[in-house]
C-alpha cells in the first residue's frame, strides 16, 4: 500500500481531472484526495473536499485531517481570465502558492507540485527554441504571477529546504476535460467544433505558432518530476517542458485529414496579443538531462488519439 497521501487542489479543472485519474491508478483511490472551490461530479469518484486555497486555516485543517504529505496545487486563473480580473488573478495565484509553501516550511507536508507556464516568457525572450535560462519579462498578469511564483519556489527551497517541483506547461490539449480561460484553449475547442459543426472560428490568427503538449505527456511529466529522486531535480524554480509546436493553420490541416469538409476562419481577439508575447518553441534539454523527460506524442499522434476518443 502507498504511504503517500496526496491532495490535488483545483482537481476539477483541465489538468486536475486527468491527473486525479492517473494518480489514483498509481497510488490507490483512497490515497488521492480531490478538492476544488465547489463540489463537483468528481466527488462521486473518491475522496473529495471543498477547499478555498486562499483560506490557509481551512487548507491546514484538511491536510492534517487526511494526513496529507504531498500537494499538487493546480488552482489558478489562466492567462485570458487573469487579464479580465488582474487583481484576483494575482491574489489567487500568489496567496494559494504561499499557503501551500508555508505548509511545507512548517513540515506539515513534505512535497509540492506547482505548475508554471510558458507565460513566464515575454516579448523580449528569444522565441525559437527558448532556453531554460533567458530574458523573461512577462507582459500578462498570469505570466507575472507565474514568474514571481517561480522565484518564491526557489527561495523556499534554498532558504527552508522545501521540496517543491514545477514545470512550465505549454498549451495543453486533452479530450477528457475542457480548458478554463487560457490563450491556448482554441486547440481543444477546435476538435469539439470540428466534430459538432464541421467548422471553427479561431480567436488567434492562422500563423500563430505556440508550444503545445498532449495531456498524457503532461501527466507523465507531472508525475515523473514528482517521483524523481530529489537530487535529480536540480532546478527548483520551474523546468522548461516541450512537446511540439503548431499554428491554427497546422492543426486545421491535420483535422482535415479526419474530416475533409472541415473549415476554419480567423477572428483574432485580445488573446492574440498574449500569444504574440509567448515563445514559438521551447528547449527542454534540462528536463531531459536531469530527470529523463521525453514526450510520446507529436501533432499527428495527438490528433489521431483525440479523434478516436472524442468519437467514442
Ligand atoms: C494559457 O493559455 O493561459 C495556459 C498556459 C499556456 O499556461 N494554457
Amino acid at each position: 500500500m502507498s504511504k503517500d497521501k496526496i491532495l490535488v487542489i483545483g482537481s476539477s479543472g483541465q489538468i486536475g481531472t486527468e491527473l486525479v485519474h492517473n494518480l489514483r491508478a498509481v497510488y490507490g483511490t483512497d490515497n488521492v484526495i480531490a478538492s476544488d472551490i465547489k463540489r463537483t461530479a468528481q466527488a462521486k469518484e473518491g475522496p473529495f473536499e471543498v477547499i478555498d486555497v486562499m483560506n490557509a486555516h481551512q487548507l491546514g485543517e484538511i491536510v492534517t485531517r487526511h494526513d496529507v504529505n504531498q500537494v499538487y496545487l493546480l488552482a489558478a486563473l489562466l492567462s485570458a481570465t487573469a487579464e479580465k480580473m488582474p487583481k484576483l488573478g494575482w491574489e489567487l495565484n500568489m496567496q494559494g502558492l504561499f499557503n501551500v509553501l508555508d505548509l511545507a516550511k512548517e513540515k506539515i507536508i513534505d512535497r509540492i507540485y506547482w505548475p508554471s507556464s510558458i507565460a513566464v516568457f515575454g516579448p523580449n525572450t528569444p522565441r525559437e527554441n527558448t532556453p531554460q535560462f533567458t530574458i523573461m519579462e512577462p507582459s500578462t498578469v498570469y505570466g507575472i504571477s507565474k514568474q514571481a511564483g517561480e522565484r518564491w519556489c526557489e527561495y523556499y527551497f534554498k532558504k527552508y529546504n522545501v521540496d517543491v517541483r514545477s514545470l512550465r506547461y505549454p498549451g495543453l490539449i486533452g479530450w477528457q476535460s475542457a480548458p478554463g480561460g487560457g490563450t491556448t484553449d482554441y486547440a481543444v475547442h477546435i476538435f469539439h467544433e470540428a466534430l459538432k459543426t464541421g467548422t471553427y472560428e479561431c480567436f488567434l490568427s492562422e500563423n500563430t505558432t505556440l508550444p503545445m503538449m498532449y495531456m498524457p505527456d503532461a501527466i507523465k511529466a507531472t508525475i515523473g518530476i514528482m517521483q524523481a529522486d530529489a537530487d535529480k531535480v536540480k532546478i527548483r524554480s520551474s523546468y522548461n517542458l516541450a512537446g511540439f509546436s503548431f499554428s491554427p493553420k497546422d492543426i486545421a490541416l491535420e483535422i482535415k485529414k479526419h474530416i475533409p469538409e472541415f473549415t476554419i476562419s480567423y477572428t483574432p481577439d485580445s488573446r492574440q496579443q498574449i500569444a504574440d508575447s509567448w515563445p514559438q518553441s521551447i528547449n527542454a534539454t534540462e528536463a531531459s538531462k536531469d530527470w529523463g523527460w521525453k514526450p510520446d506524442f507529436d501533432l499527428k499522434q495527438m490528433t489521431d488519439d483525440m479523434f478516436s476518443n472524442l468519437k467514442k
